[in-house]
C-alpha cells in the first residue's frame, strides 16, 4: 500500500474566486489574489472584466427570489470585477475558509471578508460554495482559450 500513490489519486478541483467591483474599486485586487497565491494554490485564469447583466443574473440565478436580487446585480455589474479561476486539492472549502462568512461582521479576523469588509451587500469576494459549481461558474465566466495549464516551479514543495 503506497501512500504516495493515494496522494496523487486526491481529487484536484477547481474553484472560481472574484474580486467584487467594490475590491476592485478600494485597491484590494492585490491583497485578495495574494491571499490563495500564498496559500499554495495554482491560478488558472485571471482577468479584470465588466461583467454584463445577464451574466450575473445566470451567476446567480440560485438567488432570484431574494428581495436583495436587483441590488446584488447592480452591485455586480456596478464597475469591473476580476474573475480568477483557482486549482488545487481541497481548493473549494479551503478557499471558503479564506473567504470567511457571508456577512463579514460574522467573519472571523484573518479572513478575507473578516478583515476588509463590514456588510453583507459589499463583501468584495465571491468563491464557489461546491465543486460542481466551481466548475459550473469558470465555464460561465471563462472562455477556454483564457485558461492555462502548467506545473508552477513550487508544486513539490507544496505537497509530498
Ligand atoms: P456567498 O457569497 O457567501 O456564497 P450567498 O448566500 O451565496 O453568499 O449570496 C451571494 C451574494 O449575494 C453574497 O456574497 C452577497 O454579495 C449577496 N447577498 C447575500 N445575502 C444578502 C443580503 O441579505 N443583502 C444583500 N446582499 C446579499
Ligand atoms: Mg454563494
Amino acid at each position: 500500500f503506497l501512500p504516495h500513490l493515494v496522494a496523487s489519486m486526491e481529487q484536484v478541483d477547481e474553484t472560481y474566486i472574484m474580486v467584487k467591483p467594490d475590491g476592485v474599486q478600494r485597491g484590494l485586487v492585490g491583497e485578495i489574489i495574494s491571499r490563495f497565491e500564498k496559500k499554495g494554490f495554482k491560478l488558472t485564469g485571471l482577468k479584470l472584466f465588466q461583467c454584463p447583466k445577464e451574466l450575473a443574473e445566470e451567476h446567480y440565478k440560485d438567488l432570484k427570489a431574494k428581495p436583495f436580487f436587483p441590488g446584488l446585480i447592480d452591485y455586480i455589474t456596478s464597475g469591473p470585477v476580476v474573475c480568477m479561476a483557482w486549482e488545487g486539492v481541497g481548493v473549494v472549502a479551503s478557499a471558503r475558509k479564506l473567504i470567511g462568512s457571508t456577512d463579514p461582521l460574522k467573519a472571523e479576523p484573518g479572513t478575507i471578508r473578516g478583515d476588509l469588509a463590514v456588510q453583507t451587500g459589499r463583501n468584495v469576494v465571491h468563491g464557489s460554495d461546491s465543486p460542481e459549481n466551481g466548475k459550473r461558474e469558470i465555464g460561465l465566466w471563462f472562455e477556454e482559450g483564457e485558461l492555462c495549464q502548467w506545473t508552477p516551479a513550487q508544486a513539490p514543495w507544496l505537497r509530498e
